[in-house]
């Protein structure tokens, strides 16, 4: 393709400053110690001016596309989909490796400071101007679009690379849209993008709390938009300069469709019209698997009725409904939005111990291009050999197996009960390690409540709600205990408390899961959804009793969940995804199909 010259506005172009390292910022940097060594060592100032060679095919292979992954997240699943689509992976090193690349993709993740800062350090800044100057192909990816932009908003002002006019912002979530913005929304295409041929009106998926806007100086840039409250720019597309605020790698085939057409520019590829009603962010639905070793040691899906997993025999033995990996890819073919795993034996076995659970991520995210939560035992720990793991180390363990987000049960408990207690943010509980590393949108917390009714809501001091079926005694109120351990102990915090604090603390979504009506199939907690979803301004995840399709609609027109999650139904192949999205299609309610 005929690239367009360029005129790069370059009112404010990166600043090249001799490195004065922090340490944390070099904590979670690359996993090639060669990266770190030379970003540490140099001792100059990069303002060397780079030459970028004059073609692209010379020395490179086809089939090699250059990755920038500075360490500060999870890019495994873009890893898998350039993987899946035929490629072989080359990692920067060097500057001079931006420079030789064929084609480059930049999967930004972490926050946008964190980036620039290693970006500048290690010199990749100016290499990245200097490539996509020369029009060379390139894809940046969530961050990796924004930081194009010439400043951020995000713990800022922080200066960008300054090649597209605009300052990227918060989303605004005094309108009632809830931050961040997660799950599958419809583009606006404006102009002919190239790889974005096959979307039409279909959902792709998008995880921010930050974007930037559409204007006058950045209309020749902008090659799609989206609406979340407000107008954002989605895609920005010049020559061969390509930059999505959306994940193509986790967007199901669409996503797939994109990368090939990024990867595969010149091959005649007609263009699909893409079947699909996009007009909006799509309720999500999503399939969970609870996993757990079972008596022979095998790790297996399991699922208990109010949380116990055993079965009704005298044996007891662990209720068995399928291998995670093969029922987590099957869950993605039927249509899943996400797929959550929850590791339920977490809170007593030492996650890395448990490398079947690793290695059932890496299976699963080598083949499911949809989001990947994992859960179950994220805390600090102590090994028998005396060795003390952090629980970031725990979820970073979890991100590098192909998690796209993890999820924190008790430890969120006991740290939104401190937090509550002293009114102190300490900086330190995993919480907010997690998400300050990883960003809040990577940050799920999940919550195991028990009904507990009162008979006047003054008799506790935890908030209660009127509930909408009396108690065993005709109470006519109730207060939803928080649980750990699986809900084998009740902690002194409520559910609507714990909700708020770990929304402050740093949680990006919450899992709200019921003790009592999980596995029974009447349906959710509608009085338990509401109230919580009513609660914070970060998206809810309805979770536990799915028992029909019907139940999906019930819980989207009566509260202001933003996705539901079932197990048993999909497990017992009762109710296949399909059937619960055609019936909430035909309620009038978007989904992604
Ligand atoms: O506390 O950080 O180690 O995390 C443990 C995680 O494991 C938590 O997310 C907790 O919810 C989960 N968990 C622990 N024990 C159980 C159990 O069932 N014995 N599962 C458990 C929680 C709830 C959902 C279930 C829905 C939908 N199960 O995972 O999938 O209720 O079920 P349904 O559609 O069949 O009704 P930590």
């Amino acid at each position: 393709m005929e690239s367009p010259p360029f005129h790069f506005y370059s009112a404010s172009r990166p600043t090249v400053f001799l490195p004065s390292y922090s340490s944390s910022s070099f904590l979670f940097l690359h996993k090639n110690p060669s990266f770190i060594k030379s970003s540490r060592s140099t001792n100059v100032s990069y303002s060397r001016s780079f030459s970028v060679r004059a073609s692209s095919s010379s020395s490179t292979s086809d089939s090699v596309v250059t990755l920038l992954d500075y360490g500060a997240g999870n890019v495994r699943s873009v890893r898998n989909a350039i993987k899946h689509l035929g490629f072989d992976i080359k990692d920067v090193q060097t500057p001079e490796d931006i420079l030789n690349a064929s084609r480059l993709i930049f999967p930004g993740v972490g926050a946008f400071g964190n980036a620039m800062d290693v970006l500048n350090k290690t010199g990749m800044a100016e290499a990245l101007c200097a490539y996509i100057e020369k029009d060379r192909p390139f894809l940046g990816i969530c961050l990796g679009l924004q930081l194009l932009f010439e400043s951020s908003e995000e713990n800022g002002p922080v200066k960008g690379l300054g090649l597209i006019p605009g300052t990227v912002g918060r989303f605004d979530s005094s309108n009632g849209f809830r931050v961040p913005h997660i799950g599958w929304n419809a583009l606006h295409i404006t102009k002919d993008s190239g790889i974005l041929d096959d979307v039409g009106k279909r959902h792709v998926y998008f995880v921010h709390s930050y974007r930037a806007m559409p204007s006058d100086n950045n209309k020749e840039w902008v090659s799609s938009t989206c609406n979340y409250g407000d107008t954002f720019i989605a895609s920005i597309r010049r020559g061969n300069v390509h930059a999505v605020q959306f994940h193509p790698e986790k967007s199901g085939d669409v996503g797939l469709s994109i990368l090939r057409r990024f990867l595969y520019p010149k091959s005649q590829m007609t263009k699909k019209p893409g079947e699909g009603k996009a007009s909006k962010l799509a309720q999500r639905v999503i399939a969970c698997l609870d996993v757990r070793a079972n008596d022979k040691g095998d790790l297996v899906v399991t699922k208990g009725d109010q949380y116990d997993v055993r079965e009704n025999t005298n044996e007891k033995e662990v209720r068995n409904l399928g291998k995670p990996v093969e029922l987590a890819s099957q869950y993605y073919l039927d249509g899943a939005d996400e797929v959550s795993f929850l590791n339920i034996t977490g809170f007593r076995d030492f996650p890395l111990g448990d490398l079947p659970m690793l290695q059932v991520l890496k299976y699963t995210s080598e083949n499911v291009f949809v989001p990947l939560t994992v859960g179950g035992g994220i805390r600090d720990f102590t090994d028998a050999n005396g060795r003390h793991y952090t629980s970031l180390e725990v979820a970073s363990e979890y991100f590098r197996s192909g998690a796209d987000k993890i999820s924190i049960g008790s430890d969120a408990v006991y740290a939104a009960e401190e937090y509550l207690r002293t009114g102190v943010k300490t900086g330190k509980t995993s919480l907010e390690q997690i998400s300050r590393v990883y960003g809040n949108q990577a940050v799920v917390v999940s919550i195991d409540p028990r009904r507990v009714y009162v008979k006047n809501p003054t008799d506790v001091q935890f908030k209660t709600i009127r509930v909408s079926n009396r108690g065993p005694n005709g109470e006519e109120y109730a207060w939803y205990q928080c649980t750990v351990n699986g809900g084998r102990e009740g902690r002194p915090i409520g559910a609507y408390e714990l909700a708020k604090a770990v929304e402050e603390l740093g949680a990006g979504e919450i899992l709200l899961n019921s003790v009592n009506v999980s596995g029974q199939g009447k349906g959710f907690d509608i009085d338990l959804v509401k109230l919580i979803s009513d609660a914070v301004s970060i998206p809810v995840i309805a979770s536990s009793g799915a028992g029909a399709a019907e139940h999906f609609s019930e819980v989207f027109a009566k509260t202001n969940a933003s996705a539901a999650l079932a197990a048993g139904i999909f497990h017992r192949k009762e109710v296949p995804i399909q059937t619960v999205k055609e019936h909430l299609l035909k309620e009038g309610i978007e989904v992604r199909i």
